[in-house]
């Protein structure tokens, strides 16, 4: 039987304020028609951005029990999309979620949350990074930011890059097994005027590009929003091209709405603002063929 409204699996942490993993990616999906069933990894007290002193919950003596529940009640999931992991055992496991659970036309994607901004987060091992080079390999997209792309390959972490260096980088992250390769928050060359998303489909071996103007303020859990409407608008049946538009504007637009304010960065974006936004039929797209 299929799913009446299509379901996603999602593994990531719970962080209880900040605006970042379940917190926002549940609302993102649920607005744009899917039931999401988390999979929590960990429960912090907040997000590792900015805050002293959170509290870290390592769920993975708990993961296997609660997976093995949802095993023998034969859940069938339309999508499964991971994220931040807490910690190195959990790679394995995450494995297995996404050999055990495997359905014809699902949407398998891995968002491998590792650090932003040049620096891996304060929970992540060299033993997670490592694991995670393998993980990808369960993926049809995955969506690291330049940073995480760095540590996937290994490479140092630009302050410009060339259209044609990020090309080389995501056709060498396509061999580890994705369709389509995402990368977030690329530096252009003249960095201070515009930030850009840049996508590969190794099916029809194209590249694709979508420019911002950068906004000077970095704010946690953007790339949870960016994967997450990412993950629902390649779902609705959007092309590559219109889910990375779509989900690339609506996290500019939700920067916009917050950078107004004087809210502390670490509060997050103000999504509850911006989240109808989602709702809205696509009226014009700036993508790029690279
Ligand atoms: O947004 C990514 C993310 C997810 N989970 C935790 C984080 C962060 C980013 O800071 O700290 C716990």
């Amino acid at each position: 039987m299929k799913n009446i409204v299509p379901r996603i699996a999602a593994i990531h942490d719970i962080s209880g304020f900040g605006r970042a993993s379940l917190t926002v990616i549940i609302p993102i999906l649920s607005n744009m028609g899917f039931q999401v069933c988390p999979v929590p990894t960990a429960v912090l007290s907040t997000h590792t951005g900015g805050f002293k002193d959170f509290q870290f919950i390592d769920l993975t003596p708990q993961l296997q029990g609660y997976i093995n529940h949802w095993k023998s009640l034969d859940l069938k999931f339309d999508a499964i999309y991971s994220g931040f992991l807490g910690s190195e055992e959990q790679i394995d496991i995450v494995r297995e979620f996404f050999k055990d659970f495997k359905r014809e036309d699902q949407l398998k994607v891995i968002d491998p949350v590792m650090g932003d901004d040049g620096k891996l987060y304060q929970t992540v091992t060299d033993g997670m990074v490592k694991g995670m080079k393998h993980l990808i390999s369960e993926a049809d997209v995955i969506t690291p930011n330049i940073t995480e792309a760095s540590f996937l390959l290994d490479r140092e972490i630009p302050t410009t890059i060339t259209d044609e260096e990020i090309k080389e980088w995501l056709k060498e992250l396509a061999t580890m097994g994705p369709i389509f390769t995402v990368i977030t928050s690329v530096p252009n060359e003249f960095k201070d005027k515009s930030t850009s998303t840049v996508a590969y489909n190794s099916k029809d071996n194209r590249y694709w590009k979508v420019t911002c103007d950068y906004i000077p303020a970095f704010y946690p859990g953007t790339g949870d929003m960016f994967t997450s409407v990412l993950v629902g608008s390649l779902m609705q049946g959007d092309s590559l091209p219109i889910a990375l538009d779509r989900a690339q504007h609506f996290v500019s637009l939700a920067i916009r709405a917050t950078f107004g304010f004087e809210i502390p960065h670490r509060e997050g974006v103000l999504l509850e603002r911006v989240l109808d936004s989602l709702k809205a039929p696509v009226t014009s797209t700036s993508y790029e063929l690279m």
